[in-house]
């Protein structure tokens, strides 16, 4: 990667090339954890994560809420279209190389902008491909993921290709159809279906089974189209258990792996895990992380964390390294992420309207799965709670156990085992040791 880009125009001056300077720097505009080159756990810590920008928050989110207009400026707007997307485009890569960001993200509606039409529609995405295309092989930074919007649009308010009439459902297909050949020539790692409106509102004017039907058979098709293009990475599906329906069908990583297994897409498809979609979902982000990777599903990760106290999806940038330590726990004993990375779906909180907080966002959220990794790294090292927990399930291991897990004993068995063994003894959980034991690891 070039050590500093800056395309046709620099919207961030003043900021340079972010370097790691180490914990005790005192330069806000440093990273303190994050030394890409470092090797933890024999893999240098860039390899680790692949981080990449969200091209929605970074340059569309404007700070806006349902109680007031944007706050946060975007120099890269003008009354131009194609203009616009130029500017964001080079926004998007003087951003990520500053930042040593390896890889993107972006939505269709996000870099390009809606034609009249299906086919106008694909051009202006065509036409901006093109320009990511460039500033990718000028900068080294590659595409982790796309997607479509097709969530945003009024036409899409009962669902894309949930939506009760196949004249919308088959708008949606035309807009994947689009994103998928941007995807190929860009050389996408993966691509992404979040279920936007996928989802209802109220069952009794909704045909849930006919749906989800239609869900799957739209899914297929994609595969079949990414397939058929020469797409060889991971489709992944990204749960969300509401906003903006009250049930979206995408709930949470079990209700996805249901999902994928029931419809036979799970040999295409992994999970993308959001940490405050997870939590949204009453889970926490490392509940998720694992049931995917229990699963050998674990593919991507968006790197954000909510608000427990506000209770909508706030995408906030990761600040709590005890959350991303647990997070790193489960993707270094999954052996990483199935080609995905860590992508920052994270917006600037609206009163952060300094163009530098953006910078200071992403160093934040860096640094905090840096940290994350490097006491996982600890912990797994240190290696008392993994034995706690191994010792835990030691009746499993042989007898009688061991013949249960082979599945080698029935019902009748279990009660002859019962009856001859007695009341079992109490077995103490030892949680609050776990606990004493972390803080040790962490702090000691
Ligand atoms: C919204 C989702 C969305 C997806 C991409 O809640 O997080 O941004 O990641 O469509
Ligand atoms: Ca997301
Ligand atoms: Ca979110």
């Amino acid at each position: 990667m070039s050590e500093y880009f800056v395309g046709n125009k620099e919207f961030f001056k003043g900021i340079g090339k972010v370097k790691y300077e180490g914990p005790h720097s005192d330069n806000p505009f440093a990273f303190k954890f994050y030394d890409p080159e470092k090797i933890i756990a024999g893999t240098k810590m860039k390899e680790h994560f692949k981080f990449s920008l969200a091209y929605w928050h970074s340059f569309m989110g404007d700070g806006s809420d349902p109680f007031g207009e944007g706050t946060i400026a975007h120099p890269w707007e003008t009354s131009d279209p194609l203009e616009t997307a130029e500017n964001k485009a080079d926004a998007c890569f003087e951003v990520t190389s500053k930042l040593g960001l390896e890889y993107y993200c972006f939505h269709d509606r996000d870099a390009a902008w809606e034609g009249d039409s299906p086919a106008e529609s694909e051009k202006n995405l065509q036409t901006v491909t093109k320009m990511l295309k460039e500033r990718q092989e000028a900068t080294g930074v590659k595409l982790l993921w796309n997607t479509v919007n097709a969530f945003s649009h009024p036409r899409y308010a009962n669902g894309a290709a949930t939506n009760p009439d196949f004249d919308v459902l088959a708008q949606a297909g035309a807009q994947v159809k689009a994103a998928l050949d941007a995807n190929v020539t860009l050389g996408g790692e993966n691509y992404v279906f979040w279920g936007g409106r996928e989802g209802y509102m109220s069952l009794w004017n909704t045909d849930m089974k006919r749906e989800l039907d239609h869900l799957a058979t739209f899914l297929g098709m994609a595969r079949d189209y990414g397939r058929k293009i020469g797409f060889k990475g991971n489709f992944l599906i990204e749960p969300k258990p509401m906003e903006p329906t009250t049930h979206q069908y995408d709930y949470d990583a079990a209700t996805v792996l249901g999902f994928l297994r029931a419809t036979g897409l799970d040999s295409d498809f992994l999970l993308n895990i959001e940490a405050n979609h997870a939590t949204l979902a009453g889970h926490t982000f490392a509940h998720d992380l694992q049931l995917a990777a229990d699963a050998g599903m674990l593919g991507s990760i968006d790197a954000n964390r909510g608000d427990l106290f506000v209770g909508w999806d706030t995408d906030q940038f990761p600040a709590n390294a005890y959350d991303t330590m647990e997070a790193m726990l489960v993707v270094l004993k999954n052996g990483g992420l199935k080609g995905g990375g860590f992508n920052f779906d994270a917006k600037l909180r609206r009163n952060s309207t300094d163009p530098e907080d953006l910078f200071l966002a992403h160093i934040g959220g860096m640094d905090t799965f840096a940290l994350g990794l490097i006491l996982a790294d600890k912990m797994m090292q240190d290696g008392r709670i993994d034995t706690l927990r191994k010792e835990r399930y030691a009746s499993f291991d042989s007898g009688k156990g061991s013949e249960f897990e082979k599945g080698n004993l029935n019902l009748e068995d279990l009660f002859a085992h019962a009856q001859h063994t007695g009341e079992p003894q109490r077995t103490s959980g030892k949680q609050e040791l776990i606990e004493n034991i972390i803080n040790q690891v962490l702090f000691g």
